[in-house]
């Protein structure tokens, strides 16, 4: 039996979004966490066969629209990547508002505005827009903390790494500059991955990572590796590990959220400050610490993202389940 998806294909400061305009199942739940485990369980096929080779690639990543749970809200967002179903994303919210609003998918109940229900929480956004293209879209995202402070790992060939964890929408460890790392630039991008792979690897086994406000929320997914900027007016540089093969191409939305709140929590950001972060293909995200709050006592922020997307096409794509690569496939 063959499956067809309806896609357009975008990418948001050069990371690829595909957002999965029909075909997407009907999912249970009276949350986008609750319909995500739902995904996660019958569906996974989908992200496998639409993320992953021959029908995607090592940094495909994409979306699924839904009804909002709450009529006060636009829309429920599933994100879908080939680092799983994430509870939320910062480019793939940049790409899927892009689409939605210049294809007419979603219909804003306040022009410029949006609310998202993510499976992370209530994302909010404003984007602007000149004719029918939508030039920049701002969210306004969960709760960002720093979770844990200088980790220490031994990592082959490096030696010991300090490592910090922060969430921002999922869970990253921030490794910044130190003895044994100097720079991004001093390294390779398959050195980034095949090293930021072992940290996380052994950060997993030796700690646990799960959010003070939601279980489902568990596991360090991503490796921030950070270094100087090429552009003068960046406040930092990024390269994050996505999966298992793929730095991300832009500054990572919750990446960029999580290390906002590590600055915040060392006293290098404060409320109102902007905070613009470079990737490693040079693509820009403005970030701004919107407000401070906390977490179960602790200290947290609130952070915003500023990016922008374009579409690159539409893609019907089938799924057979007579073809040996249904559920694609990493070399
Ligand atoms: O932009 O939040 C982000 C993201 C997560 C994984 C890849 N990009």
């Amino acid at each position: 039996m063959r499956k067809t998806f309806f896609c357009i294909d975008s990418h948001t400061c050069g990371c690829p979004v595909r957002l999965v305009a029909g075909g997407g199942p009907f999912l249970n739940g009276n949350s986008m966490m609750e319909r995500r485990l739902h995904f996660m369980q019958e569906y996974d096929w989908i992200r496998l066969g639409l993320m992953f080779e021959p029908r995607g690639h090592d940094m495909m990543s994409g979306s699924i629209l839904y009804p909002p749970i709450d009529a006060k809200n636009d829309v429920g967002v599933l994100y879908i990547e080939t680092s799983g179903c994430l509870p939320m994303c910062g480019h793939g919210t940049i790409g899927t508002v892009t689409i939605a609003i210049e294809e007419g998918l979603i219909k804003p109940k306040v022009p410029g505005k949006l609310r998202l229900e993510t499976p992370a929480g209530l994302v909010l956004v404003d984007y602007k827009q000149e004719g029918e293209k939508v030039t920049s879209v701002k969210l306004t995202n969960v709760k960002s903390f720093l979770y844990k402070e200088a980790l220490q790992v031994k990592c082959p060939d490096l030696g010991d790494i300090y490592v910090d964890v922060a969430y921002g929408g999922n869970f990253y460890g921030i490794i910044d500059p130190q003895q044994n790392f100097a720079d991004i630039s001093n390294f390779t991008a398959a050195q980034l991955i095949h090293y930021g792979k072992i940290i996380r690897g052994m950060l997993n086994e030796k700690y646990e990572f799960i959010h003070p406000e939601d279980i489902n929320i568990k596991g360090l997914t991503h490796i921030q590796w950070t270094g100087k900027p090429m552009k003068s007016n960046s406040s930092g540089r990024n390269a994050v590990l996505v999966g298992e093969n793929a730095l991300d191409r832009s500054p990572c939305g919750t990446g960029t959220s999580a290390r906002m709140a590590q600055w915040f929590a060392k006293g290098k950001l404060k409320q109102g400050d902007a905070f613009i972060h470079e990737s490693y293909i040079g693509s820009q995200f403005t970030g701004k610490v919107e407000a401070v709050t906390d977490i179960n006592g602790q200290p947290a922020i609130i952070p915003s993202i500023e990016g922008w997307a374009r579409i690159t096409g539409y893609n019907t794509i089938f799924i057979d389940d007579q073809d040996p690569y249904k559920d694609g496939f990493q070399v």
